[in-house]
């Protein structure tokens, strides 16, 4: 009797690591921003506690890019932070709740970049729960 209780708790274990493993896992959200007419590149990101969607943005370097951000949260602020000023990559933007601004820049250069948000909660940062994403800038 023993015996089986100990192995039910190990499957019991076993069961609630893979579900945290993969729960920790982040999905990719690849989106390619369209290039308008008029030569901006265009990508609408929907912002809640704690995500930005898609998680990841792939642009053309040296061409303009407007991002709206779009936020769908009632109570909680956040933020908008990608800086990396040698690639022509410098934004600390709020988010005021449930509202929608714009924001625009131009990479100067290829790689991958992490935004993510700043703000801070009661039970710590925004970016330790997960709040960040990548832009990719492509030649
Ligand atoms: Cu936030």
């Amino acid at each position: 009797m023993k015996y089986v209780s100990k192995s039910l708790f190990c499957v019991f274990t076993y069961c609630f690591m893979s579900f945290v493993t993969f729960a920790a896992q982040e999905e990719s959200k690849p989106f390619e921003a369209k290039l308008s007419e008029d030569g901006i590149q265009r990508v609408e990101v929907i912002v809640d506690s704690y995500s930005f969607d898609p998680n990841q943005i792939i642009v053309v370097v040296n061409k303009p890019v407007e991002i709206t951000l779009k936020s769908v949260t009632k109570i909680v602020p956040h933020n908008f932070t990608l800086n990396y000023p040698e690639a022509g990559l410098n934004i600390d933007q709020d988010i005021v709740p449930g509202e929608e601004i714009k924001i625009t820049f131009t990479p100067t250069k290829t790689g991958s970049f992490e935004f993510y948000c700043n703000k801070k909660g009661l039970f710590g940062s925004h970016l330790k729960k997960g709040m960040k994403a990548v832009l990719e800038v492509r030649g």
